[in-house]
């Protein structure tokens, strides 16, 4: 008869009570993550196979891409600068784009070669700072208007 009042019945209660903290606060952080995941603007560098080989990085800003052409690959490490020209703003469902494009200018083949967020750190009109948070590409990076000849069109990025 009543073998259960033998229980600690205390003690079942704190570990049911700290297991439901655990869990209420498991649950708080992934909403955290997921909430930044969805709210947090995104970013594409697409390796484009045209008569010159380039690759246009995006950056999802005030409702589109503002998007560079690199004539070479993204620098991963600090020593690099790369030249980075800007072109023509492009709609925000353009930054999933991969495949071939038929005509013009552009004829070539399209690849992501990198995709993630990014965390806008300064923008000025001759500078923007971020940090990436990609697949290859992580850390801060700098798009520095390059005031080379008369062209306005050229920045450098680099990472920082
Ligand atoms: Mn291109």
């Amino acid at each position: 008869m009543f073998w259960w009042r033998n229980w600690d019945l205390s003690s079942v209660k704190k570990a049911l009570f700290i297991g439901f903290w655990i869990k209420k606060i498991i649950f708080q952080k992934l909403f955290i993550i997921f909430f930044l995941k969805i709210t947090m603007p995104k970013y594409v560098i697409q390796e484009h196979h045209a008569s010159h080989l380039h690759w246009d990085f995006r950056l999802e800003m005030n409702g589109v891409l503002k998007s560079w052409a690199l004539p070479k690959k993204p620098p991963r490490s600090k020593t690099i600068k790369r030249l980075a020209i800007q072109v023509e703003d492009h709609l925000r469902s353009y930054a999933d784009f991969e495949g071939e494009i038929e005509e013009g200018y552009g004829k070539g083949t399209v690849k992501i070669w990198d995709k993630g967020t990014y965390r806008l750190i300064e923008k000025t009109p001759k500078k923007i700072e971020f940090e990436l948070k990609g697949k290859i590409l992580q850390g801060k990076y700098v798009l520095i208007k390059a005031e080379i000849g008369d062209d306005k069109k050229n920045w450098l990025l680099i990472k920082v």
